[in-house]
């Protein structure tokens, strides 16, 4: 049985005073549809295969380099941070699996951790290493760099926290490592730009090794931040280079603000998919930078445009199923709202996607016409598919209005009751 956060009877109340309405709104957007050949019942059940990972420390107010303010009722330690997590797949039901980043959020005893989790009806998704920054009583200092380091006894012990992270993954039942350093320079001339990449290469080799056999290694790219001149795995070419040398289980992921404004992320999606090295995906929006702002916020268009590729490489080969995870920081909101709503906005794309009439736009695209071609993306995209990701909810035992069922519940505010403020907890964001 299940343990749950929110009673499941204030689910239904919830839900049977806005059914007759969905039921209608459903109900007309099947009629449109049908014009078009679409079964909505079809794209329901599709949307409700899509699963997001949450990150277990997305779940606590993020904050920049200036200051954090922190929400109330944080939760103060991983078990809290599940008990959130709970909250938001109870509720919108796309998000049964954690990503945990280690030492964050590195459990004491990892299966009593398993144990919490599959009784809140939760697993694990993709590990996260953290090698950008040092750890209490570590010794040796990442202050230039980690898995690249010029010190061979720095880079071991990058590659000894990796494979701790793979063997705790294991016990929790993680099929995934997805690796991100923050090494780099600050000055022309600081590295040795190709012999930083082979020693990350060397590293990279050493921790392939200890994968098991159904794991996949994940390569995440960054063009800047925290290195201000050079990152050793700036983008997806060196990333696609690191992960071809690598092995064929380690594959690039794809952080939608890790890239330099304007940057064609879609087409990037393409390429890595087409040579077989798209291994999964960081959602979040940006205006200016890495923002890890909500998913959808700035520039919900192009998260579209990201789904319409993985829905056109899905339709060509029915195996592909990248990792996807929110990577963002929630500096104003509640949390466990942004997450929600983002998991939404990022199925709202995938739905969107299904809908593109791929015939017609394959077609437009041999006759070049380019104007029908965008008004054939364009028209799924305008749809208002709010009511089927409605009613995928709802069947699927979550709640017709989320946030709604989430303030009606009053759990933050229960939390505050039960979580006296911690100015220390951790939370995404100072890095
Ligand atoms: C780095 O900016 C990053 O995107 C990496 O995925 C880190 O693990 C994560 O942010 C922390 O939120
Ligand atoms: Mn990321
Ligand atoms: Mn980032």
């Amino acid at each position: 049985m299940t343990t749950t956060k929110i009673s499941t009877d204030l689910i239904q109340q919830e839900n049977h005073r806005r059914q007759d309405w969905l039921q209608q709104d459903y109900q007309a957007l099947a009629e449109k549809l049908q014009r078009q050949h679409i079964d909505i019942t079809t794209v329901t059940a599709q949307a409700q295969t899509l699963q997001v990972a949450l990150p277990s420390w997305g779940v606590g107010t993020g904050g920049t380099r200036f200051a954090r303010f922190p929400g109330i009722g944080e939760p103060r330690n991983i078990f809290e941070k599940l008990d959130d997590c709970s909250v938001i797949q109870q509720l919108g039901r796309m998000t049964p699996n954690i990503s945990l980043h280690i030492p964050w959020d590195k459990p004491d005893d990892p299966t009593e951790l398993k144990q919490y989790a599959e009784a809140l009806g939760l697993g694990f998704d993709a590990m996260n290493s953290n090698t950008f920054q040092d750890q209490a009583n570590q010794g040796l200092s990442y202050k230039y760099g980690s898995l690249t380091h010029t010190r061979a006894e720095v880079r071991q012990l990058a590659i000894a926290h990796n494979i701790e992270v793979i063997e705790l993954g294991r016990q929790l039942g993680s099929k995934a490592l997805t690796v991100w350093i923050g090494d780099g320079s600050n000055f022309p001339g600081q590295q040795h730009f190709s012999l930083a990449f082979g020693r990350y290469l060397e590293s990279a080799g050493q921790i392939y090794q200890a994968l098991p056999s159904d794991w996949n290694m994940l390569l995440e790219h960054k063009m800047f931040e925290p290195a201000f001149y050079s990152t050793v795995i700036q983008d997806w070419g060196s990333s696609y280079l690191a992960a071809k040398e690598t092995g064929e289980r380690c594959r690039c992921l794809v952080d939608l603000g890790h890239h330099a404004p304007n940057v064609n992320i879609e087409m990037i999606v393409s390429r890595l998919a087409q040579f077989g090295k798209l291994g999964g995906f960081h959602f979040n929006d940006s205006k200016y930078g890495d923002d890890d702002l909500d998913s959808g916020s700035i520039n919900p268009y192009q998260l579209f445009l990201v789904f319409n590729e993985l829905v056109d490489i899905q339709g060509n080969m029915p195996s592909f199923s990248p990792f996807y995870m929110l990577d963002q920081s929630h500096n104003v909101t509640d949390p466990i709202e942004s997450l929600i709503y983002s998991a939404a906005e990022v199925q709202r794309a995938y739905i969107k996607a299904l809908l593109v009439d791929r015939t017609a736009l394959s077609q437009y695209q041999d006759n070049n016409d380019p104007l029908m071609a965008q008004a054939t993306l364009k028209a799924a995209y305008n749809l208002d598919v709010e009511p089927i990701l409605q009613m995928a909810r709802m069947q699927s035992g979550g709640a017709i209005d989320p946030i709604a069922c989430y303030r009606a519940s009053a759990y933050r505010q229960q939390c505050a009751r039960q979580r006296p403020t911690d100015k220390h907890a951790t939370g995404s964001g100072i890095i």
